[in-house]
């Protein structure tokens, strides 16, 4: 049986792919063919047909300046079969108010077969346009790519994918752009999983989780899988890796020679200058931290394990927490599995642990000032300071249980201070229930505060009469932490 049925929606695959990591395969309870007849578009009313329209199911969002003229532009893109073949460009005038410019994202081969799952900023080529990857995908996630697009000053990027090595793979996949090999050139880190991996079985043929492929910039706009040079701490053992690795140690033992990791998180966690790798994992394992001891066009890394007994691989992101200077780690797992649901109220807590400052965490729920919150299926970390008091603040999109009858869940925003991480969503951007698949911050207004869109499928209603309702994606930020919906409809 074909993994994706053309019925089911990519939204529905989705955690069949994450539910395979840890508990191999789509249980019952799972995903409902129903959420994915899609609706036709509704009705502009008759009398005014606008000139474009945003997606009714967004799938991926990313905020950046694509014009070079200081305001915060949005990507959006939808999810596959929804007359997009490419992402749309909404240029901001500087008032957070948005039209959409022409054909600015286009490549070669583009399909409404397709969708683009992930997008992030990289300056390739060291102009003075910020540059873009986005990761494509078949809906069914038999053949994954880069894209590589590079900007301009009037917002239209020039695709570029031809400058990435080894550019194809299969499932989901994600990129966090850093500099790993300190050249100044930006690299980028892919971490992905095949369809139906699972990363609870011996991982060394390599054929689980599939993580931490590190793309060098050859400083002219060029990327390729480096080598990496890997000093476990576990064993002292030294050998050469395509991925960042690490000893399987769970329960007291060691499963196989090496495990491949899925999530990454990057960061300078022992405060050098360089920038490390954290991975929380699936299932009870030491979470290995990938300390960076790489030169330029030589990477190597020296892994060294925090022994934190939980699984925490459905979503994680790096914030300083206690305030001291040192990027900490919030992490939690994910509720997949219909079956695993006793009842409408399950969730799953949100975990924080302290940097030692040399890349060593330990648990501290204790800094979260009251409730330890708890989540059902997080998909966005967005780490910013959102009330602009100096502290990293946190905001987590939430979508609640991924199978019929979608019902949503609020989504959860952390505000930091000296007495710890405290709960502000209601107060902040109320607490109903959404379905929210992800979401980008940044400032579209200009008034220093971060604001934030999110990732609503604004259909889910009309194939699923009792699933959370759709609800306004731009919000922006009253200048307090609190935040307001955009009068535009994006
Ligand atoms: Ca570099
Ligand atoms: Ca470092
Ligand atoms: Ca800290
Ligand atoms: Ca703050």
């Amino acid at each position: 049986m074909s993994l994706l049925p053309p019925q089911l929606k990519p939204k529905s695959i989705l955690p069949c792919i994450l539910l395979s990591l840890s508990i191999g395969g789509c249980g019952g309870g799972g995903s409902d063919d129903s959420s994915g007849t899609t609706a036709p578009p509704p009705s502009t009313g008759g009398n005014e047909t606008p000139e474009w329209s945003a997606p009714q199911k967004v799938l991926s969002s990313l905020m950046m300046d694509a014009n070079g003229d200081g305001h915060v532009d949005i990507l959006v893109a939808s999810y596959s079969d929804q007359g997009y073949s490419t992402p749309l460009l909404l240029v901001n005038d500087g008032n957070a108010s948005f039209a959409e410019l022409d054909n600015a994202v286009e490549w070669a081969g583009a399909s409404e077969s397709q969708q683009t799952i992930h997008m992030a900023q990289i300056d390739a080529n060291g102009d003075e346009y910020a540059d873009l990857i986005a990761v494509v995908t078949e809906a069914d996630y038999s053949s994954s790519s880069f894209k590589l697009l590079l900007g301009s000053a009037s917002g239209q990027f020039t695709e570029q994918s031809g400058n990435i090595a080894d550019d194809t793979f299969t499932g989901w996949g994600e990129v966090i752009v850093a500099d790993f090999d300190n050249d100044t050139n930006q690299d980028f880190i892919l971490s992905y999983n095949p369809n139906g991996a699972s990363c609870e079985v011996l991982q060394s043929e390599k054929n689980g989780c599939l993580g931490g492929t590190i793309y060098l910039n050859d400083g002219n706009g060029s990327f390729t899988p480096a080598t990496i040079q890997i000093t476990d701490t576990l064993d002292n053992n030294q050998y050469a890796s395509n991925t960042l690795d690490f000893s399987d140690k769970s329960n007291g033992f060691v499963n196989g020679s090496s495990a491949a990791i899925w999530r990454v998180e990057v960061g300078d966690l022992n405060v050098d200058g360089l920038l490390d790798v954290v991975s929380p994992t699936f299932g009870e394992r030491e979470i290995p931290t990938f300390v960076n001891e790489s030169s330029p066009g030589q990477l190597a890394f020296r892994v060294i394990y925090s022994d934190i007994p939980l699984s925490a691989g459905g979503g994680s992101q790096l914030l300083d927490i206690n305030q001291d200077g040192i990027k900490d780690l919030v992490m939690s797992e994910a509720i997949y599995n219909g079956a695993e649901v006793q009842n409408e109220d399950m969730t799953t807590p949100v975990y924080l642990a302290i940097n030692d400052g040399n890349g060593n965490f330990t648990l501290a729920n204790d800094l979260f000032d009251g409730a330890q919150p708890t989540v059902q299926h997080a998909r966005a970390w967005i780490v910013k300071d959102f009330d602009q008091d100096g502290s990293d603040d946190l905001f987590v999109a939430d979508h609640g249980y991924d199978f019929s009858p979608f019902t949503g869940f609020r989504n959860l925003l952390l505000l930091n201070s000296v007495e710890g991480l405290r709960d502000a969503t209601e107060a902040s951007l109320g607490s109903e229930n959404t379905f929210t698949h992800g979401a980008s911050a940044g400032d579209v207004n200009g008034d220093g505060f971060p604001d934030l869109y999110l990732n609503n499928d604004l259909q889910l209603t009309d194939t699923n009469p009792d699933a959370a309702q759709a609800i306004p994606r731009l919000w922006l930020n009253n200048g307090d932490g609190t935040f307001s919906a955009s009068a535009q409809d994006l």
